[in-house]
């Protein structure tokens, strides 16, 4: 039958349905389940295929489902891929994971549509009234944390709880603060020096994100670069760090030629195109030379989707940038990979110079990579020296550059001037 896409009711069939039997003096005391069904793999399809052959596959799911499901039980279609279902007269929790099942099974049977076998996989999120809400939009809101908390997971289903609510917002709330803070330029940096051991100057600094705010007080870089990368924001922080940096940085760059600031970069923007133009527009605005610009990414940020990766390392290097490999000796990649790095230096994890000086093991992987790196050319930085042992150490073993709390910790610019005025690492290199 055509235009079958249309006969499930939508989402305010749904609404209304809802708060008709929850009217019913609690469903004559009885559960209320609703689950909510978002299909994966029909952008696939529709990207293959055409959205015609995607349209088909829809409709057949439709059909499936209302087959398997009870007379009393009804279906809704409230967006594009996602359907509804609700189950009045609930016994309990586990009836609604028996429907899940079905229903989960049932869209994993292949659909043949013009000579192609097509498969989809549908993820599920439960709430049940009253248990979980007193009122629709409650209850759908519900559902749908479930169903995040699945996707989040990568499980098939996941029943609505208390818990995943309290965290879901709070990490609204900070996301939606994060915004603001980014909005109105309130992410500050810290800068943190990086010396060179041969001539024992400063040589740069490493910028490092702080966010202080306003309702959560301080909030880790981690965390809230993570919220960044999951909430879209990455980009706009990027480009406000990226700035400052060049910015606060250029004061120092105006009388040291080769002061080199380093910028952390998440692992989501090396998967959009859009950050080497960004990079390239900050330089020019700030009138700064590439090679005075070192970016730090982590092994496993370049191997969440290493082509694409290359190709944005590729054209950032060949407009003059440094890359350096960050929190090297802790990521997977192996020495083949290595070798088609576009990058040219190497940044020890701090995990291995920590212990160097007590664990004979940590100081043999020190000195091997520092080698490695001289072997492929590349500089080879050591960071979280903590005393005057290992930067002695390290200068032996013929490392080029250190950094960590011995030397200096990360500390507001204001700081920093101060610091390259009297520390007698600083004074040498302006002197
Ligand atoms: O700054 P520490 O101060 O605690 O940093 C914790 C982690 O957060 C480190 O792994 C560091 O690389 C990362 N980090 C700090 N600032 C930034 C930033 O501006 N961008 C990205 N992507 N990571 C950062
Ligand atoms: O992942 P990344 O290397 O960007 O991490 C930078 C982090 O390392 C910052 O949080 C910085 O404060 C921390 N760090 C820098 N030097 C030292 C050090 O000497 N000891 C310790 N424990 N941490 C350090
Ligand atoms: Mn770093």
């Amino acid at each position: 039958m055509a235009g079958q896409l249309q006969s499930l009711p939508d989402r305010s069939r749904l609404l209304a349905e809802l708060d008709q039997r929850m009217g019913q003096s609690g469903n004559e005391g009885g559960l209320l389940g609703l689950i909510l069904l978002k299909l994966r793999g029909l952008g696939t399809i529709n990207g293959e295929l055409g959205n015609e052959i995607g349209d088909r596959v829809l409709s057949k799911f439709s059909n499936r489902l209302v087959d398997c499901l009870r007379p009393s039980d009804m279906a809704f279609r409230t967006t594009g891929s996602k359907y509804a279902v609700l189950i009045p007269s609930l016994l309990g929790v586990g009836q609604a994971e028996l429907a899940i099942k079905k229903i989960t099974q049932l869209a994993r049977l292949p659909v043949e549509v013009n000579g192609h076998s097509l498969r989809l996989n549908v993820t599920a999120g439960l709430a049940v009234y009253p248990q979980h809400a007193e009122d629709s939009e409650r209850l759908i809101y519900c559902a749908e944390t479930a169903l995040n908390s699945a996707k989040s997971l990568s499980k098939t289903f996941a029943v609505y709880s208390q818990k995943q609510v309290t965290k879901t917002l709070s990490v609204l709330s900070l996301e939606s603060e994060l915004e603001k803070a980014i909005d109105h330029g309130d992410i500050e940096l810290h800068y943190q020096p990086k010396i060179d051991l041969k001539t024992q100057e400063v040589a740069g600094v490493e910028s490092l994100a702080r966010w202080t705010s306003k309702v959560h007080g301080p909030v880790r870089p981690d965390v809230f670069i993570e919220i960044a990368e999951r909430s879209g924001l990455i980009l706009p922080l990027t480009l406000l760090t990226v700035n400052l940096a060049l910015r606060q940085g250029r004061e120092i760059q105006a009388s040291n030629r080769n002061f080199a600031v380093g910028i952390n970069l998440s692992a989501a923007v090396l998967n959009d195109s859009e950050v080497s133009e960004l990079i390239g527009r900050a330089l020019s605005i700030w009138g700064t030379e590439p090679d005075q610009l070192t970016l730090e990414v982590t092994e496993s940020a370049m191997m969440a989707d290493p082509d694409k990766s290359l190709q944005i390392l590729k054209s950032l290097r060949a407009e003059g940038v440094n890359i350096s490999i960050d929190d090297f000796g802790t990521g997977y990649s192996s020495l083949s990979y290595l070798k088609n790095l576009p990058v040219n230096e190497l940044k020890i994890d701090k995990s291995f110079v920590l212990n160097m000086m007590d664990d004979e093991g940590d100081a043999k992987i020190v000195k091997s990579v520092v080698d490695l790196a001289h072997n492929f050319d590349l500089a080879v930085v050591a960071e979280g020296i903590e005393n005057r042992e290992s930067l002695d150490q390290l200068a032996q073993m013929d490392c080029d550059f250190a950094q960590g709390f011995y030397i200096a910790r990360p500390m507001p610019f204001e700081d920093l001037l101060k610091w390259m005025g009297n520390s007698s690492w600083g004074n040498r290199a302006s002197a």
